[in-house]
């Protein structure tokens, strides 16, 4: 036994005892808790956020929306009452609906009881001999757990890159991922300077832009953004979905990105150039990620040509749209289409043709510092009242290392993952028995409906540990090696794909010093179903310990 564990079990005779103890309480932190109590487990979930919704609760940055396809199939998906009961005014809903469905949620479901809200987890330290994790929270207390699960959300460690000079900058500060909940942000007579233009930045421009004096865009990488498309949910499709749920439920959980419809099965290269325009034209009017992404070719994301086809009508789209030369010039994209996580927009070229707000093209202008006044490019200084940083998230590992678990042997997470994000499966690590993530590295996460595959994930996770409980089981971990073939089928899946070419947050290049790999299982139902046939095999690819005697006394 390591003497960091005796410590521990010393110091903790008084802490709390719970069967799990779940990190963060948004999608995937509120259905395992429901999931395992349901079990009859004794859980506990803890979440530094004044209220439940996870990155829901924290991006209320304006403009900030769903871009899956929304209304009944982006949320909870296991109980059609839950289906029945909310409704959804839009198919891509805005964030203050998703965050009142998470509130209805945690009420219907009585979850608030066992979620201590205000309390971050600083840290945790697994004790090998009790075979379980002591837990330390940011208000000083410490709770113990056979198992910990960590729902911390693959968007959710907010990155403001480090710019000379911030520290001095007298104005307000935001970044999207952290919007203040106790005011309300006003931009009205504000210059306001916006850095980033990924999802959030893009969907704040237009928003931004109708309120302030003046927005200056600072943009590093243009991106292609296609019409959000968002309207009214479809009545009869809701009916439908909500008279039939589990046929519905059953297509979600089969088709590739968790969606209630199959992508199509066309490729591009079986049209001529003037069929596809007609059919990007219709995806277009369409608008929303889906019709031009996966309902328009089967092939964009594998195929350079058929990409290249669709970014450049996309190209001209934003042509048309910007009416100055040399700014839609700069806001022309280059990389291939789909690969940096696709953004919707309600009028981001738009806003460009607006008197005030000007564009800063990073590439040909970079900053150099900021000053108490605003940012000082090389062509020199805009002036702002505001910075907003839409910088991103150190994605899909950050939050969980920020934790910094230690595991066997005292050995931390930042140890383990210091040449690669490994794991078993995408839901545990080699080294950290006992310890589940929920949309961890190599787990379909970001690339699959998020509320479902935390269902999913959570239901196997509650599986594991009964099964455990069943047999007498004290721990369990990933076996030696099992890691390793693993990363090679998550890479060769993603291979298939054109999406580890480009530099994105997948691959973890937005993070400077962050080693790059694409971190996300891209096979969708195919992932779910080696979930599935694991448990069948008996947790094959893990070892399993007895229960210890003296994690016995404890229980
Ligand atoms: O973050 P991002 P996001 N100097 O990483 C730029 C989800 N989401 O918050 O591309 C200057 O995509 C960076 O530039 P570059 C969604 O999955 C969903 O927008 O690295 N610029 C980029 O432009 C999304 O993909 C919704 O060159 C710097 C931007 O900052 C994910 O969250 C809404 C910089 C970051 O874009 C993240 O989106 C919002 C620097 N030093 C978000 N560092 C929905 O609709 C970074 N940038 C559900």
């Amino acid at each position: 036994m390591s003497s960091t564990a005796t410590q521990i079990r010393i110091q903790d005779a008084d802490a709390s005892e719970y069967d799990v103890v779940v990190i963060g309480a948004g999608f995937g932190g509120m259905y395992a808790l429901h999931a395992l109590r349901e079990q009859g487990l004794k859980v506990r979930v803890f979440d530094e956020a004044a209220g439940v919704g996870g990155t829901w609760f924290w991006n209320r940055y304006p403009g900030a929306r769903v871009d899956f396809p929304g209304g009944p199939f982006y949320c909870y998906t296991f109980s059609e009452d839950l289906v029945k009961e909310f409704d959804w005014p839009e198919r891509q809903p805005d964030q203050p609906t998703v965050l009142r469905y998470l509130n209805f949620v945690a009420d219907r479901l009585d979850l608030r009881r066992d979620i201590e809200l205000g309390s971050r987890i600083t840290g945790a330290v697994f004790d090998e001999a009790a075979q379980r994790w002591t837990v330390e929270t940011s208000k000083g207390t410490r709770v113990r757990a056979q198992f910990v699960i960590s729902a911390t959300g693959a968007l959710s460690a907010a990155h403001i890159p480090k710019i000379p000079g911030l520290e001095h900058f007298k104005g307000e500060v935001y970044h999207t991922g952290r919007w203040p909940q106790d005011k309300q942000v006003g931009f009205a007579g504000k210059r306001v300077g916006l850095i980033g233009t990924g999802s959030s930045g893009i969907q704040s421009t237009p928003v931004i832009a109708r309120e302030a004096a003046h927005l200056t865009v600072f943009q590093r990488t243009p991106q292609y953004s296609v019409p959000a498309g968002n309207g009214p949910v479809d009545d009869a499709l809701v009916a439908d979905a909500r008279a039939n749920w589990p046929k519905y439920r059953a297509i979600m959980r089969k088709t590739p990105i968790g969606s209630h419809f199959e992508p199509t099965t066309t490729c591009a290269r079986e049209h001529t150039p003037q069929q596809r325009t007609a059919v990007y034209e219709a995806a277009w009017t369409k608008g929303g990620i889906g019709s031009v992404l996966l309902e328009t070719y089967c092939d964009i994301l594998t195929d350079k040509e058929s990409n290249a086809a669709l970014a450049e009508f996309v190209r001209g789209k934003i042509r048309e749209t910007v009416k100055d030369a040399d700014t839609a010039r700069k806001l022309m994209p280059s990389y291939l289409i789909g690969t940096k996580r696709q953004v919707m927009d309600e009028g981001y070229y738009e806003a460009f043709n607006r008197d005030n707000v000007s564009l800063v093209d990073l590439r040909e202008d970079p900053i150099l510092e900021i000053t108490a006044t605003g940012v000082r490019t090389e062509s020199g200084e805009h002036a702002l009242d505001m910075l907003v940083f839409a910088t991103g998230f150190d994605a899909i590992t950050g939050a969980l290392q920020s934790i910094n678990p230690r595991g066997r042997g005292g050995v931390s997470l930042t140890e383990r993952w210091a040449a690669r994000f490994n794991s078993y499966l995408g839901v545990t690590i080699p080294g950290f028995p006992n310890l589940f993530m929920i949309h961890g590295p190599e787990s379909p996460c970001v690339l699959f409906n998020m509320p479902l595959g935390a269902e999913m994930e959570s239901d196997w996770i509650r599986d594991c540990i009964l099964y455990l409980r069943e047999h007498r089981l004290g721990a369990i971990e990933p076996a030696a090696g099992v890691d390793v073939a693993w990363a090679r089928e998550v890479e060769e899946v993603a291979n298939t794909t054109l999406y580890p070419e480009t530099d994105s947050w997948y691959t973890g290049s937005n993070i400077p010093g962050k080693h790059r790999q694409f971190a996300v299982h891209m096979g969708g139902p195919n992932y779910f179903a080696t979930l599935t046939r694991v448990a069948e095999q008996g947790y094959a690819g893990f070892v399993t310990e007895a229960v210890k005697e003296t994690a016995a006394a404890r229980a």
